[in-house]
């Protein structure tokens, strides 16, 4: 018998256990957590839901996408840098932070670095007294962004790479960048590529340090790598979580890169993962990661980017969109258009929920304190919840008259855990009877189910969990938009 279907049967066990105490006795606490709950950081990053990222440096002048390390310095020399540019155009665009590559695996870094000649300090740029760093995290907090790094463990310029003096390299790196002259940083991006460097030889990266360095310095950083500890790589860079996404995931045992799980497991989590770490969708609009001329005209249509916020943000993951600027310093218009156009596209979407004012039921609630009507009521914190033991439940949504949809939204309250193993939706027809119009597995901080036009008065969906249901947020919109 598998673990899940024993839980099933505790769980019905349990519920007639329960029942008599329950039925005269409503319950005011909330139900118990269950398995592996987020941090306040993580559930402060996972409500961020969209993220830019900015691949830049060397490449942005050499059209390559791994740098070889040997590029001069005097290549990166930006003739208009405009920091506040991007963080405008991001923040215009939905965006609640920026992710930099402050060095990626050529290893030039767009800070002064110290423990490197291979920076900014030895470019032409600004005459070797600028700082990309410096520039951006400004720019984020005058528009109310959240900044973050990426910093690549590979170096393909480092003469210490491939050696144990190389992780003390990087140690310092890390500290130069996190300790606090660029303020907060939100998230540390790890990437797990670890090829070869100037000598031939692969790098023992030193995970544990790493982490630790960056705990000690930033301990709100959500730490990015194929295995957290923060949020994971969803395992392809195309923009798809899985349909079933748990932001569990069992670590243990695995290391970024060569290392990690099989890519279906970050792609899906697991169902019985012992640790939080929510899944992040990175992807570029472009086919490249850095910006180069010849993409300009391949840049993702707006149909492209809603199919990706479907399969990123409509599937409990986050999504890191990358944006590279060009040679000039600044995001192309071709990009910045795009992004207007798709946030206006959400914005359009959105903007109606047919769900509102909607009279919600339950076929079973916990207490006053946890409603039906708590799911309508727009407050994060505020939830409905089953009684201890019961697993399965269906919450019916009277409309406030008939309405035309194709999007249903569903949040699941998180802070207490991933606890719905799989939901069905219904619509009541003029005549009254249910017809099932999807169903799915697993629903996450924010599950966005698209479906035909339905036209009805009434919508239903049932839960089935590993423990009482817990939902915060139902929602159905019409998108003229979108075509799959
Ligand atoms: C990968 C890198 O090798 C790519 O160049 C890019 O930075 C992507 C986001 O991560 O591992």
């Amino acid at each position: 018998m598998t673990t899940s279907f024993k839980k099933l049967i505790a769980c019905a066990t349990m519920a007639v256990v329960a029942i008599a105490a329950l039925s005269s006795c409503a319950q005011s606490d909330p139900p118990a957590p269950y398995g592996p709950v987020p941090t306040e950081s993580q559930m402060e990053w996972q409500k961020m839901e969209m993220n830019m990222f900015t691949h830049f440096g060397p490449n942005t002048f050499t059209g390559r996408e791994w740098g070889l390390g040997t590029e001069a310095e005097d290549i990166f020399n930006p003739t208009g840098l405009d920091c506040l540019q991007w963080a405008s155009v991001a923040k215009a665009a939905g965006f609640k932070g920026i992710i930099i590559t402050a060095k990626h695996h050529d290893g030039f870094c767009l800070w002064p670095n110290p423990e490197s000649t291979h920076t900014v300090a030895s470019s032409p740029w600004k005459d070797g007294k600028g700082d990309v760093l410096e520039e951006l995290s400004e720019a984020c907090s005058a528009e109310g962004l959240k900044f973050g790094v990426y910093i690549s463990p590979w170096d393909r310029n480092d003469p210490h790479y491939g050696t144990p003096a190389y992780n003390d390299v990087y140690v310092k790196t890390l500290e130069s960048v996190h300790d606090g002259r660029y303020g907060k940083v939100f998230e540390q991006w790890f990437d797990g590529a670890n090829g070869e460097g100037p000598n031939g030889k692969k790098q023992v990266y030193d995970w544990p340090r790493f982490h630790e360095t960056v705990l000690r310095l930033q301990p709100q950083a959500i730490m990015f790598s194929d295995v957290g500890p923060g949020c994971r790589w969803v395992g392809n860079e195309s923009g798809i979580a899985g349909k079933t996404n748990w932001s569990r995931l069992d670590i243990e045992g695995f290391t970024p890169g060569a290392g990690s799980p099989p890519t279906d497991t970050l792609n899906q989590g697991n169902a019985a993962g012992k640790e939080w770490v929510p899944a992040e969708t990175d992807v570029s609009i472009r086919p490249g990661w850095f910006w180069r001329e010849s993409e300009n005209s391949k840049v993702k249509s707006l149909n492209d980017l809603l199919g990706i916020y479907y399969t990123s943000v409509g599937r409990n993951s986050l999504l890191l969109l990358n944006v590279p600027p060009d040679t000039t310093g600044r995001l192309n218009p071709v990009d910045s258009a795009r992004l207007m156009e798709f946030s206006a596209a959400l914005g359009s979407i959105f903007k109606e929920d047919y769900a509102r004012g909607a009279k919600a039921s339950a076929s079973a609630t916990r207490g006053r304190k946890f409603s039906a009507s708590n799911i309508l009521d727009g407050e994060y914190d505020s939830f409905w919840a089953a009684p201890d033991a019961v697993c399965d439940a269906t919450l019916t949504f009277k409309l406030k008259g008939t309405k035309t949809f194709n999007r249903i939204l569903i949040q699941e309250y998180v802070p207490l855990g991933q606890r719905i193993r799989s939901f069905r939706i219904e619509a009541v027809t003029p005549e009254g009877k249910w017809l099932p119009i999807a169903d799915g597995t697993t629903i996450g901080y924010k599950r966005i189910v698209l479906t035909d036009d339905v036209t009805t008065d009434a919508v239903r969906i049932s839960v089935n969990g590993f423990a009482p249901p817990v939902i915060n947020a139902f929602g159905l919109f019409h998108d003229t938009i979108y075509s799959e």
